[in-house]
């Protein structure tokens, strides 16, 4: 008897790459007739949430919002992370709390919570105690996923200095290189953090994945199989579908990037965005501007000068001198504002995609057949660089570090460029999986099925 109207609850955390993914899934859930709650946490870490959150309310106004405030901490707390978006999960971390007041107003009450991963190990003390069965919104690659099960056993091969493959079982061996220095780092907070969430992985009742065989199905099969942690709970993978229906993103908002697009030669625009969060020092930015002329491709580059609304005042032009100006509005476009990325990805111009291998935005291009040059800039990029890689939809740049742990020369970005733009292997592929991946997001596809399969236990 299958007719129950599931209520499904979903808590993101903060970064544009944790809240899209979870705006994602709600619609989907909510077109799959379930009621959804969305539980917001006030204040917001930035302006660009504030607004996708708002868009996506208005978009559907069958889903609830329900306000999550965030403790006043004293002036003089101190807080283990100095990165805005760590302070906020931190934040919401420390005011889990309250989350049981939360849950428990809910009428109907809540069947399922969907949390995000840097919320596991408070989240799931609340939803034991009032028997909530809780799943976590993975926003990041299997690769990542299986990184982080393995985590706790990695420990002494992370602190060993030699520059070896780290091995998890199932899969071949995933450089050093590729961990984060903060993960490299296993008594960092941020270390600590992940490894008390790894720890209480048997405690969940599954793990809703953005991802799928055909992008990443070795990996899967070793989760899915148990070689990589025993007693894994149920694995969901499907690909999140868009939220915004393709209609509203194409009318309306003429932006002048748009138009620029539109006149340009299909497949031939590098797209290159480095993500919202961690912008670009200006000295790279200049060399990824020298590189995108001498490569001869027109081009379109999103450039965040800020972090978290804070503009750091320095125009484009100033930091590129006036010749160099002159030659950049000649061959691309500079955007500061954010944008719709999928509907650049999905332009007919866009050829290649310079990217810091966020997952989304690995899963995006891939749905687009547009293939990829990855430059992972922090965090789980490095990894889910390698997952791209794996997959075949794009190449590394080579050792080009961290964020700001070296400026790479103008000279050897372009190369890489024109590398991946004339790379017909490359190009080939990205459009086998593109195929793949249009099969499998098909009314009756896989992915369809597999969030059937997830909603059915709910519906009686
Ligand atoms: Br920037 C930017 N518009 O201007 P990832 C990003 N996005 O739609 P991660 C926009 O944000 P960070 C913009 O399409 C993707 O869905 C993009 O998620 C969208 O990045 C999402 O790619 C970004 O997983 O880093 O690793 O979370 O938050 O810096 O983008």
């Amino acid at each position: 008897h299958q007719n129950k109207q599931p209520h499904m609850v979903l808590m993101p955390s903060s970064g544009a790459g944790h809240v899209i993914p979870f705006l994602k899934v709600a619609g989907a859930l909510a077109s799959q007739n379930c009621r959804v709650t969305l539980i917001t946490s006030h204040p917001l870490v930035s302006k660009a949430e504030s607004a996708l959150i708002t868009r996506f309310l208005t978009l559907y106004p069958q889903v609830t919002e329900k306000k999550f405030h965030l403790l006043h901490l004293p002036p003089n707390h101190s807080s283990s992370f100095t990165d805005p978006f760590f302070r906020q999960w931190e934040l919401i971390h420390l005011s889990l709390p309250r989350l049981s007041d939360v849950l428990e107003s809910l009428s109907p009450p809540a069947d399922a919570l969907l949390s995000d991963i840097t919320l596991m190990s408070s989240t799931i003390s609340v939803t034991e105690s009032l028997n909530i069965p809780n799943y976590v919104l993975f926003v990041s690659s299997a690769r990542m996923f299986a990184f982080f099960a393995y985590y706790p056993a990695l420990s002494d091969a992370l602190s060993n200095s030699a520059d070896t493959d780290l091995e998890i079982p199932g899969l071949e061996g995933l450089p050093k290189s590729s961990v984060p220095p903060m993960l490299q780092d296993t008594t960092s907070p941020f270390a600590t953090m992940l490894r008390a969430n790894s720890d209480c992985i048997k405690k969940f009742d599954g793990f809703l994945m953005n991802t799928f065989d055909a992008l990443e199905g070795r990996t899967l099969s070793a989760l899915k199989s148990w070689k990589i942690f025993d007693g894994m709970p149920p694995i969901f993978d499907f690909l999140f579908p868009p939220w915004e229906p393709e209609e509203v993103m194409k009318g309306g908002r003429a932006a002048t990037w748009k138009r620029w697009l539109d006149e340009q030669p299909p497949a031939s625009v590098v797209y290159v965005s480095f993500g919202s969060r961690t912008p670009l020092s200006r000295e790279q930015t200049l060399e990824v501007v020298k590189g995108l002329i001498s490569c001869h491709y027109p081009f379109m580059l999103v450039a965040k000068g800020s972090v978290v609304d804070k503009d750091d005042g320095v125009s484009l032009q100033q930091v590129l001198g006036e010749d160099l100006a002159h030659q950049m509005e000649e061959k691309g476009v500079v955007v500061k504002d954010w944008v719709d990325q999928l509907e650049i990805i999905g332009h007919k111009s866009v050829g290649g995609f310079v990217t810091h291998c966020g997952w989304s935005s690995i899963v995006e291009a891939s749905s687009y057949g547009v293939p990829m040059l990855g430059w992972p800039q922090v965090g789980d990029q490095g990894i889910t660089g390698v997952a791209m890689v794996e997959c075949g939809v794009g190449m590394l740049g080579g050792k080009w570090g961290w964020n700001g742990e070296f400026v790479v020369k103008g000279e050897e970005i372009g190369m890489r460029i024109r590398e991946m733009m004339e790379n017909q292997k490359l190009r080939s592929r990205a459009a086998e999986v593109m195929e793949d991946i249009n099969k499998a997001v098909a009314p009756g596809g896989v992915c369809d099925r597999t969030l059937k399969h997830f909603l059915n236990k709910f519906k009686s």
